[in-house]
């Protein structure tokens, strides 16, 4: 072979060898699957190059002092952080070294025993986070009283790096401002998930116990990283058979597997579950063979799952079965079930979303009406969870008078994560908005201040427990939501059952750098669109103080036209008061009167149509369609406004988004763009359906420059969406 001939073949194979490790590298560099959600904000992509220089000196080994699950789990969140963040592993060490990590509580670790930490007052839950000098080396601890603090306070080192904050000269401390930090899942025992909008329940219950999904693990990672503490495992609407062995048997096997994440679980139980299973001929808590029962029941669930949380309870309402089925009230049955589960440490959590057959007055007053008369009544170890409105999840409603009239009784948040009543998975609509401003009410309860965050963490009232709990969207999809900014409000959850506090802005911004990059280019627009998000879903479908013109039953789009339902309550048009001459909810003293149930400072505001704001007009007053506004237009304009903005504020959403095209990864990207594409289609018809109907009300003009409905009312109403998912009765 000539020499040239043979330089030739030499360069080919060195070229070939070239592409071939070009190919490889790029193999290497790239995630193996494409980004797809399944790793939530805890995606732990790698920092860039020279601010990874800086925290690789800070986090060099990572010394572990501790042998509990808790104390492992830390550790290995915090190798599995690091190794993605800064490119890396992170090697275990055994000793103090330069830009160790070290973890530990004083009983753990001699080290962190020996430095007298000032660790009071931060709970077992607490955790304190530290830059120091030991033996000459430059070391981060991360200490607590208690395992779950050590977890806590790695999520919250790896939520700086993660959100490019420095990790140097650090004096943080933290502890959760509420005890009990839920999620409620409505999971039903054949997974069908009720107003679920991501797939099947997660847990698996056939093949439960034997097989344990690592799901099940990635969900408890998600939840500790967020400082939930307490699951659900089913639905409010709850089937007594989870009580049996065959399902305590596989709810032992998630707990098992949620508590080296600091998480409990917790049963929805059936009231009359001792005639459904016990075969009493009767559930009256007052009678000994149904207190035996319960006793007998829960010493039974606490053989299988000894740290057990207790029983959350849907009573007399919406059909299920409850004490008053006995003539007996709330606090009877809640005590009853709370004097079972008081000597393992267990807690009955009872719901307020109550109203009954019998009781015919606005749905408002119901849940004060039966819960008030109670006020001091039940033990210390029941919570009474009471919906953050007093209708039911809508996009916007004031906040419960309950919040506030009951001192003497341990008051819990219940929000909805899981949007029912805003446009299910496909509408983005964050919800940080909609808890900071229920939470930021002023309840007058103590004068000025008496907040209902202050209620809901005890700072108030100093009762004995707290709980903030949301309704989970989690299901077996593979973005776990549903959708990927439906994942903001899991994670919005958490952070405000940590501190009700928090800012619902600050959130959104920690959510957005860790789920989607850092890169100001991305995150501002993002926060953008999710702070108005929610605003734009009360625009388009229920604004100035309108509420539930949903669908009937599955509530997936409009309905304000609905007034033929069995009670009077489930009508949308009950709720609107609509008619020829005007619309709203007269529920001043001319009306329901339900602003009685307020303290005075309240009752006042939302009584005086010069002070109650547009946001709330309507839902607590009737007004003639002519009625002007500060806005210098009528109610009827305004309506016609507002529903146009609303659609125009998705408008906005999907440019902003098309915006980030080629800055996002292409599978999140796409997905999100086709939801927005879906939610302006819906806020659309929303918008066109509503003033369809209210136009056949009002019989006045659109005002000028806004476009009439596409259709005519009637083909709207004859929209059928009975297979929208997550109903009640699948
Ligand atoms: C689980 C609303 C929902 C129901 C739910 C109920 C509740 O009415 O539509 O599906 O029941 O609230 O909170 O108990």
């Amino acid at each position: 072979m000539a020499d040239g001939a043979e330089e030739g073949m030499i360069m080919q194979a060195a070229t070939g060898l070239r592409l071939l490790l070009g190919l490889a590298f790029l193999l290497l560099a790239r995630p193996a699957f494409a980004e797809d959600g399944y790793d939530l904000w805890l995606r732990y992509q790698p920092v860039e190059a020279p601010a990874q220089a800086r925290y690789r000196a800070s986090a060099a080994t990572i010394l572990a002092q501790g042998t509990s699950p808790t104390v492992a789990a830390a550790a290995g969140e915090l190798q599995r952080g690091l190794a993605g963040l800064l490119g890396r592993q992170v090697p275990f060490g055994r000793q103090v070294a330069d830009g160790a990590i070290l973890l530990g509580t004083p009983a753990s670790s001699p080290l962190i025993r020996g430095l007298n930490l000032p660790l009071q007052g931060l709970g077992r839950e607490g955790f304190l986070i530290r830059s120091v000098a030991l033996g000459g080396c430059r070391v981060t601890l991360i200490a607590g009283n208690e395992d779950v603090g050590v977890l806590y306070g790695v999520f919250r080192l790896l939520r700086l790096i993660q959100t490019q904050q420095p990790i140097v000269g650090l004096d943080l401390r933290d502890a959760p401002h509420v005890q009990l930090r839920m999620l409620d899942h409505w999971d039903n025992l054949d997974r069908h998930v009720v107003r679920g909008y991501a797939g099947l329940s997660l847990w698996d219950w056939q093949t439960l116990p034997r097989f344990r999904d690592p799901r099940y693990t990635d969900y408890a990672r998600a939840d500790a990283s967020i400082g939930i503490n307490g699951i659900v495992l089913n639905n409010v609407n709850s089937n007594a058979d989870v009580l049996t062995p065959h399902f305590l048997e596989r709810v032992k096997a998630l707990a098992d597997i949620f508590r080296p994440w600091g998480i409990r679980v917790y049963l929805s139980a059936r009231f009359n579950a001792p005639m459904a299973l016990g075969a009493l001929p009767t559930a009256d808590p007052l009678d000994p063979r149904v207190q035996t029962w319960w006793r007998a029941k829960a010493d039974e669930i606490y053989r299988y799952v000894p740290d057990f949380g207790g029983f959350l309870v849907k009573a007399n309402s919406e059909g299920t079965p409850g004490p008053q089925d006995f003539h007996r009230t709330h606090a009877d049955g809640a005590n009853m079930m709370a004097e079972a589960l008081a000597q393992h440490g267990g807690v009955v959590i009872w719901r307020a979303f109550v109203y009954s057959a019998a009781n015919n007055e606005d749905r408002f007053r119901q849940a004060y009406s039966e819960f008030h008369p109670l006020e001091g009544q039940f033990r210390d170890n029941v919570i009474v969870q009471v919906k953050n409105g007093p209708i039911d999840f809508q996009p916007r409603e004031p906040f419960s008078p309950l919040f506030g009239a009951m001192p003497r009784t341990n008051i819990g948040m219940e929000f909805q994560v899981t949007k029912e009543y805003l446009g299910f998975n496909t509408h983005l609509a964050y919800l940080g908005t909609m808890w900071e401003e229920a939470l930021r009410a002023d309840t007058y309860a103590r004068g000025q201040g008496s907040t209902v965050a202050r209620v809901v963490d005890g700072s108030l009232f100093h009762g004995p427990r707290s709980l903030l709990a949301g309704v989970a969207n989690t299901g077996n999809d593979r973005n776990w939501s549903g959708s990927q900014f439906d994942q903001a409000n899991w994670y919005a959850l958490g952070r405000f059952a940590w501190d009700p506090n928090v800012s619902a802005r600050a959130v959104a911004e920690d959510w957005a750098r860790m789920t989607w990059g850092n890169d100001p280019a991305i995150v501002q627009p993002i926060v953008g669109m999710m702070m108005g998000s929610r605003q734009a879903v009360v625009d388009y479908m229920t604004p100035l103080g309108l509420h539930h013109l949903m669908a009937t039953g599955h509530h997936y789009g409009p309905g304000p036209w609905i007034d033929n339902l069995e009670r009077r309550d489930w009508n949308p048009a009950y709720f609107h008061g609509g008619n020829r001459e005007g619309i709203g909810f007269d529920r001043t003293a001319s009306g329901s009167n339900a602003i009685e149930q307020y303290a005075p400072e309240v009752a006042r505001r939302f009584g005086n149509l010069a002070t109650v704001g547009d946001d709330y007009l309507l839902f607590f007053h009737h007004v003639p369609w002519t009625y002007r506004l500060d806005t210098g237009r009528t109610v009827w304009d305004e309506l016609v406004v507002r529903y146009s903005r609303g659609v125009d504020e998705v408008r906005a959403m999907r440019r902003t988004w098309a915006g980030l095209a080629g800055r996002i990864d292409p599978q999140r990207y796409a997905e999100v763009a086709g939801f927005l594409a879906i939610q302006e289609d819906e806020a659309q018809w929303w918008r066109d359906a509503c003033i369809a109907y209210f136009q056949s009300l009002s019989r006045l003009p659109l005002p000028a420059g806004y476009a009439p409905p596409a259709h005519d009312l009637a083909w709207y109403q004859a929209i059928d969406n009975r297979y929208a998912p997550g109903r009640d009765q699948p």
